[in-house]
C-alpha cells in the first residue's frame, strides 16, 4: 500500500503546437491514435496544477482558474485521476487547484498543458515514480496532445499498437533551432466542434481519411529529414501542407465541417503574400480559427508588423521553444 502524504505536489506544463497533426483515434478508451505526430513545446502558455490525494475526502475536488468544476469537465479529470489510483493502487479522493497562464489573447487554450501537468503532479501525489516515457503515456491517457508536452522542443508522439508502446519523445534530430511562432487570435471564444468529435467524424465519414494515415506517414519522415538538413524551407512547406491535409478532412466529412472563417483566410492569404514578397514565413492551423505562423528570427519583425496592422497588437503574440513538464 503507498503511504500518501498530504502535501500537494506541484507541476507546470506548457502547451505545444502540433507541426505533423494527430487528427483521428483507433481506440477512443486509450487514446491510441492513427497516426504519429510531431510538435514544438512553446514557451509561453502553460499550466500549473496541484494535486493532493486525501482519505478524508468523500469525492475528488477540481478547481481550474480560482472556480470549483462540476458537470463533464470534473467528469474528465475524475476518470483520469481514476486511471492514476489504479496504477498507484490506492483509493483515496483528490484535491486538484489547476491555473492557465495564457497570455492575453493568445488564443491558445489547449488541454495539452492541462493534462501533461496533472499527469505529472498527480502521479507523484499518488506515491509513483513514473519514468518520462511512461509519464507520456498516463497524460495520453488525459488528452492525446498532452503525451508531447511532458517533453520540450520538439517533439515526436510515436503512435505506437496500444497503452504499452504509444507516446511521445524528444526527437533526436537537433537542427533548426532558430524556429519562431507568431499566434495570431482571430477568435477567442470555444469552438463549434470539439476536436475529439471532428476527429471522430473525419475517421468515420472522410473518403480521404485512409489516404490521409499515409500521407501523414509521409510528412512526418520528410519533416524530420528537413530538421536533420536545418532546411527550413522544407520544413515550413510540410508543416503548412500537414495543417491543409488536416483540414481537408473536415471539409470531405459528412455532414462537413470547417474551422476557419474569414479572418483566417485573410491571415493565410497573407503568410502568402509575405512570402512572395521575399519574407518567407508558413502558417499551421489546429481545430479552431487561429492561425499560427511560423518563421526564423530574422524576419520576425517585419511578419509581426504586417500582422499587427491587419489585427490590433493584442491579438499578435509570438513565441518560441519552450521546456518540457517540470516539478515545482
Ligand atoms: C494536434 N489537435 O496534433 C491536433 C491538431 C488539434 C489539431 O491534438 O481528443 O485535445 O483530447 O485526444 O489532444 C487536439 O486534440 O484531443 C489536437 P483528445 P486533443 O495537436
Amino acid at each position: 500500500m503507498t503511504t500518501l502524504s498530504n502535501d500537494p505536489v506541484r507541476a507546470l506544463a506548457h502547451t505545444n503546437i502540433a507541426l505533423i497533426k494527430y487528427w483521428g483515434k483507433k481506440d477512443e478508451q486509450l487514446i491510441i491514435p492513427y497516426t504519429s505526430s510531431l510538435s514544438l513545446t512553446l514557451d509561453q502558455f502553460y499550466t500549473e496544477t496541484s494535486v493532493r490525494f486525501d482519505q478524508s475526502l468523500s469525492a475528488d475536488k477540481v478547481e481550474i482558474d480560482g472556480a470549483a468544476v462540476s458537470g463533464k469537465s470534473w467528469q474528465r479529470v475524475h476518470d483520469f485521476l481514476t486511471v492514476v489510483r489504479q496504477l498507484a493502487g490506492i483509493n483515496a479522493a483528490a484535491e486538484v487547484i489547476s491555473l492557465n497562464h495564457v497570455p492575453i489573447a493568445a488564443g491558445l487554450a489547449s488541454s495539452a498543458s492541462a493534462f501533461a501537468a496533472l499527469a505529472a503532479a498527480a502521479s507523484r501525489a499518488a506515491g509513483l515514480q513514473l519514468a518520462s516515457k511512461d509519464l507520456s503515456r498516463l497524460a495520453r491517457r488525459g488528452s492525446g496532445s498532452a503525451c508531447r508536452s511532458i517533453f520540450g522542443g520538439f517533439v515526436e508522439w510515436q503512435r505506437g499498437h496500444d497503452d504499452t508502446d504509444s507516446y511521445a519523445s524528444p526527437l533526436q534530430q537537433t537542427g533548426l533551432k532558430d524556429i519562431s511562432v507568431i499566434a495570431l487570435t482571430v477568435e477567442s471564444k470555444p469552438k463549434s466542434i470539439s476536436s475529439r468529435e471532428g476527429m471522430n467524424r473525419s475517421v468515420t465519414t472522410s473518403p480521404y481519411y485512409p489516404t490521409w494515415v499515409n500521407v501523414a506517414q509521409n510528412d512526418l519522415v520528410d519533416i524530420k529529414l528537413a530538421i536533420a538538413a536545418n532546411d527550413f524551407t522544407k520544413f515550413g512547406t510540410i508543416s503548412e501542407l500537414n495543417a491543409m491535409r488536416m483540414h481537408a478532412l473536415t471539409l470531405s466529412a459528412a455532414p462537413d465541417f470547417m474551422y476557419f472563417n474569414g479572418e483566417t483566410l485573410t491571415a493565410m492569404n497573407l503568410v502568402k503574400r509575405l512570402r512572395h514578397q521575399g519574407i518567407e514565413c508558413y502558417y499551421t492551423i489546429d481545430a479552431g480559427p487561429n492561425v499560427k505562423v511560423i518563421c526564423q528570427q530574422a524576419n520576425k519583425p517585419q511578419i509581426v508588423d504586417a500582422f499587427t496592422k491587419l489585427l490590433g497588437p493584442k491579438r499578435v503574440t509570438t513565441l518560441k521553444a519552450g521546456p518540457g513538464v517540470q516539478y515545482l
